[in-house]
């Protein structure tokens, strides 16, 4: 079927669209400007050439990608945070015709700026219309194709009816444009319904979500947990009132539990957990308003199915860990069952995160997941973060090392140590309890907030010598 998604989300609504600084700029305002960057685009570049958008956030980025999307030009959307290296290689294995940075931006001759109308490129719904990229937590980094039909899939589904977005909403994402979780929360998503989006062009921090989110009053807040930690810390300490709130969401890792319980008491509403992918482009599993648990992610968003399979293939029967597999209308590898990479419990129709499946630690022979003690741990009143991954063991057997940050450096003792080991000996199953354990002042995160698990195992290779059996 023919179909261009630029008709789907750049359309007139009388909210404001983007809420940029001290300015409000209507949907009107974006209207034009994506007609004067198609017009400048298709006088530079050939229908289906490559370009990169390397910007921070900003309405700018908004009218490129949409002049991009209307005038048929594709463009790698690009994280502002890599290395120089890291880019060397894309560019190399990517290659673009045009990079769009924050030094290098469209520039109109004001005297001549043609804001024609034209019709968008002929198009189909399943033709390709950018690439994002995928970083993992292992570090290779791969294009991910998206075709025009998945951005509306992932507004429908997800946005409106797992949300209930509407257009009476202000959306604030503490994740980034050039991540799939900030494509939709702070763009696709509010542009669909006709709603307003808040962009901030600095990189997420605690203190900038936090003013920004006293500034602007958002009613729908996607935040990532490392952030959602910081803030929980933050509003312990200096409550504030974010009754503007109606939704919170979280995304990137799972939401431990504790961070969940500790923002409704503080706040007085619920972050609602779901898991997504680059692959998928938004959420999948998601918690909803009405019905949200601690550690869960939730239940299949609309559009989405999913199963739990064996390393046979087989469907594993309800609360067994296995693989999970998804199948949906928004997959950049098409309409077949695509692998994750996630362990999973389902029960009943929720699903209970398990872990990658290459971080899966056998521990005295069973297999023991690495988040499920870290969630406990940090029912530890004085931890903030925790990270486990293998130790070193004199005899060659599997032990298991805890890294972890305090909230209060003082606390960190022996008897701290002790405690957090008898918490989960006493709260989880036999052998799932860490027997080194190493206070730290941060872990290592990728940009979008991942724990990088292959950093830890690296530390604790160089440290291994120094640890004790508690
Ligand atoms: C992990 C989660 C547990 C999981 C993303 C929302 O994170 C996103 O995309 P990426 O391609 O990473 C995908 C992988 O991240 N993950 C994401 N969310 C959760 N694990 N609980 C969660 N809630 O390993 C997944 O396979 O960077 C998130 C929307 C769009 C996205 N692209």
């Amino acid at each position: 079927m023919n179909y261009n998604a630029v008709i789907d989300f750049i359309r007139l609504s009388p909210h404001t669209a983007i809420y940029w600084e001290d300015q409000e700029i209507t949907y009107e305002d974006v209207y034009h400007n994506v007609n004067r960057y198609r017009n400048k685009l298709a006088d530079l570049y050939q229908i289906g050439e490559h370009i990169a958008i390397k910007m921070s956030d900003s309405p700018e980025w908004i009218y490129l990608f949409w002049g991009c999307v209307k005038a048929g030009i594709i463009p790698y959307l690009y994280s502002t945070m890599l290395k120089d290296e890291e880019y060397e290689d894309l560019f190399k294995r990517y290659p673009v015709v045009d990079v769009f940075d924050d030094d290098n931006i469209i520039s109109f001759d004001k005297s001549a700026i043609d804001e024609t109308d034209h019709p968008p490129v002929d198009t189909l719904e399943d033709s390709l219309c950018f690439f994002m990229f995928s970083s993992g937590t292992t570090g290779y980094i791969k294009a991910i194709p998206h075709q025009h039909k998945d951005m509306a899939f992932t507004a429908i589904n997800y946005a409106k009816k797992t949300i209930l977005l509407n257009a009476y909403d202000v959306t604030f994402s503490a994740a980034k444009l050039f991540f799939a979780y900030g494509f939709g929360n702070s763009m696709t998503f509010p542009f669909f319904v006709g709603a307003a989006t808040v962009l901030m062009k600095e990189p997420s921090s605690v203190k900038g979500v936090n003013d920004y989110l006293l500034k602007y009053k958002p009613t729908v807040y996607f935040g990532v947990p490392s952030i959602l930690a910081g803030q929980v810390r933050s509003l312990q300490t200096n409550p504030k009132d974010l009754s503007f709130l109606r939704i919170s969401c979280s995304a990137g890792e799972a939401l431990p539990g504790k961070i969940l319980n500790e923002w409704i008491e503080l706040t007085d509403s619920p972050i609602l957990d779901g898991i997504g992918s680059t692959e998928a482009l938004h959420i999948f599993i998601s918690n909803r308003h009405e019905s949200f648990e601690p550690n869960c992610s939730g239940r299949l968003v609309p559009g989405y199915q999913a199963k739990v399979l064996d390393i046979k293939k087989q469907e594993v029967p309800d609360g067994e860990i296995g693989d999970l597999y998804i199948k949906g209308g928004s997959l950049s590898t098409g309409d077949d069952w695509m692998e994750t990479g996630d362990m999973y419990i389902k029960k009943g129709s929720r699903f209970y995160y398990q872990g990658r499946n290459n971080d899966m630690l056998k521990v005295g022979g069973v297999w023991v997941s690495p988040n499920s003690i870290e969630e406990a741990i940090l029912n530890h009143p004085d931890v903030s973060e925790a990270g486990v991954v293998y130790g070193y063991s004199n005899y060659d057997l599997t032990k298991l090392k805890a890294y972890v940050v305090l909230n209060n450096k003082s606390k960190q003792t022996t008897q701290t140590k002790v405690a957090i080991k008898r918490l989960c000996m006493k709260t989880l199953p036999l052998n799932n309890y860490p027997s080194y354990i190493e206070f730290v002042d941060v872990l290592p995160r990728t940009a979008t907030g991942k724990l990088r698990r292959h950093v830890l195992r690296q530390w604790e290779a160089f440290t291994h010598d120094q640890d004790i059996d508690l």
